[in-house]
């Protein structure tokens, strides 16, 4: 029997009588990680009436305290990283420092967050009369739900509670049902830290059962939303009706242009790294390499060695560099994806198999896989979200960004070469909310603004001081001191 959780309502952990429960597993041994209650639309109704009575005061407490809770927030998940970075990677199965690394990316924004307590800037501006001051104001915007993936089973709903905490809302937070036991610690830190009562609030259980109360209910004003690209078309439709604030950060279909000028092993290393992190299971994550004709062969010759060598197993065991995928779901999908690759004519160079015997038999194990392809294919234009990579041929450096940018998608983006003009006209042209440099699609920094162009977001932004803009609601102030009435535009 797994350990049971409840929801987290009010500062009090409670397991509704006769609620259903749900398990989570582990992708790569099936171990039950715990029991989760699947909340129903009236827990969520009490959730967000409980999150909306603590708005008055947490909004009223001044954002620097605010700072020091967050800061004590920080503290324990620093004390209890390598734990947390270990469920992550029994619950969703990343390797353990890509697990470890969710949890500092969570640090590392709680933290910055924190000080963010003693800025949260406005603007003072010259009145056009005299005796005049106007300037701005950020305020809460009141109840906000976070609904989260589990790919960043602790980074990600840190990403929006903090930014969502720091600014004085309340929160409803909406972990994606697998990643439960990862969401259930993580709310305890916030928990140990002192938050007061109501001011974060749990709801495990499935999006379709509670997803349209977080999305309709009046109470809420912001719904801040990472996910498929399906589900948040569905949220912002729904919640356009009752006009709320809505954040999207959903696919992507990120490429790595080689170049021939690039340095040839360093690019190797980022696509591997880019591609196969987190079994390819990032929305930043590498999905096509655009490659030079000039190093095409001599590139995938030093890559394929590399991939020789690639060792897919326990990701809780050092030197493992891939474990499994999230779930029986994600492996089907992804198994379906090559199908697809295979039948639209396209070349399998490496992997391509569910692995079998042994521990595989117990989790959601598939090869690193890379595929010669044709740009217009399906497997170069969906998102697989799984460890699978196509490399498509191009001419040179025009072709390489128009391929590029042929995609719905605009996350993340990245170019090898040395000639500094053609990185600067990368950095220019490519379809993206993010382009590195000779640096793999994926490693985004906390303190600067994470999100995507076109069908990615629906144009805002995470992280970096633009977060404070999700979560806040601009107040212009005038201030007049002339003790008379001005007329702004009437008088001179
Ligand atoms: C995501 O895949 O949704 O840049 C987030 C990165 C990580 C965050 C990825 N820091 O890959």
């Amino acid at each position: 029997m797994s350990e049971e959780f409840g929801l987290f309502i009010g500062g009090k952990w409670e397991s509704p009588a006769g609620a259903k429960r749900f398990v989570t597993r582990s992708p790569s041994t099936g171990e039950e990680l715990g029991s989760f209650v699947a909340a129903t639309a009236a827990d969520a109704t009490r959730a967000i009436e409980t999150a909306h009575k603590a708005f008055e005061s947490w909004r009223r407490t001044p954002a620097p305290k605010r700072g020091q809770i967050l800061l004590r927030a920080a503290e324990v998940f620093k004390a209890r990283k390598d734990e947390l970075g270990s469920f992550v990677t029994k619950e969703m199965g990343k390797i353990l420092p890509e697990g470890k690394g969710d949890v500092q990316e969570a640090i590392d924004f709680v933290e910055y967050m924190s000080a963010e307590g003693r800025r949260l800037l406005g603007e003072t501006v010259p009145s056009e009369l005299r005796n005049k001051y106007c300037f701005t104001l950020r305020q809460p915007k009141g109840v906000v739900a976070a609904i989260t993936p589990w790919n960043f089973p602790v980074a990600i709903p840190n990403w929006k509670i903090a930014a969502a905490l720091i600014t004085g809302n309340t929160v409803v937070f909406k972990p994606a049902t697998n990643t439960s036991r990862c969401a259930v610690e993580l709310t305890r830190v916030y928990e140990e830290a002192g938050l007061p009562p109501g001011v974060l609030n749990l709801i495990t259980g499935s999006g379709s059962v509670v997803g349209k109360e977080l999305t309709t209910h009046p109470l809420v004003r912001a719904v801040s939303f990472t996910g498929g690209t399906d589900t948040g078309r569905g949220i912002y439709t729904e919640a356009a009706k009752a006009l709320k604030y809505v954040h999207l950060e959903m696919g992507g279909k990120n490429p790595q242009i080689v170049m021939e000028d690039a340095n040839l092993d360093l690019a190797v290393d980022g696509l591997l790294f880019g591609a196969y992190g987190s079994s390819g299971q990032r929305c930043t994550a590498t999905s096509r390499l655009l490659l030079h004709k000039n190093v095409y062969d001599e590139f995938l010759a030093r890559f394929l060695k590399r991939l020789a060598k690639f060792r897919v197993g326990d990701p809780l065991k050092e030197g493992t560099d891939m474990g499994p995928v999230s779930s029986a779901d994600q492996e089907k999908k992804i198994l379906e994806y090559i199908e697809i690759g295979k039948k639209e004519g396209a070349k399998l160079l490496y992997g391509g198999k569910k692995l079998t015997g042994g521990l595989y038999d117990k989790g959601f194990f598939i090869e690193p896989t890379l595929f010669e392809a044709r740009h217009g294919m399906r497997i170069t234009k969906e998102e697989i979200f799984g460890p699978v990579l196509s490399v498509i041929k191009i001419s040179d450096f025009d072709e390489a960004v128009k391929v590029a940018n042929d995609v719905e998608y605009g996350l993340s983006s990245s170019i090898y070469t040395r000639d500094v003009n053609r990185s600067f006209q990368a950095m220019e042209r490519l379809e993206a909310g993010i382009t590195y440099i000779n640096a793999p699609t994926i490693g985004a920094e906390v303190q600067l603004p994470f999100g995507g162009i076109k069908n990615t977001g629906n144009g805002g932004r995470e992280a970096g001081t633009v977060a404070i803009e999700e979560f806040t609601e601009i107040k212009t102030v005038f201030v007049d001191f002339s003790d008379r009435l001005q007329k702004a535009q009437i008088e001179s």
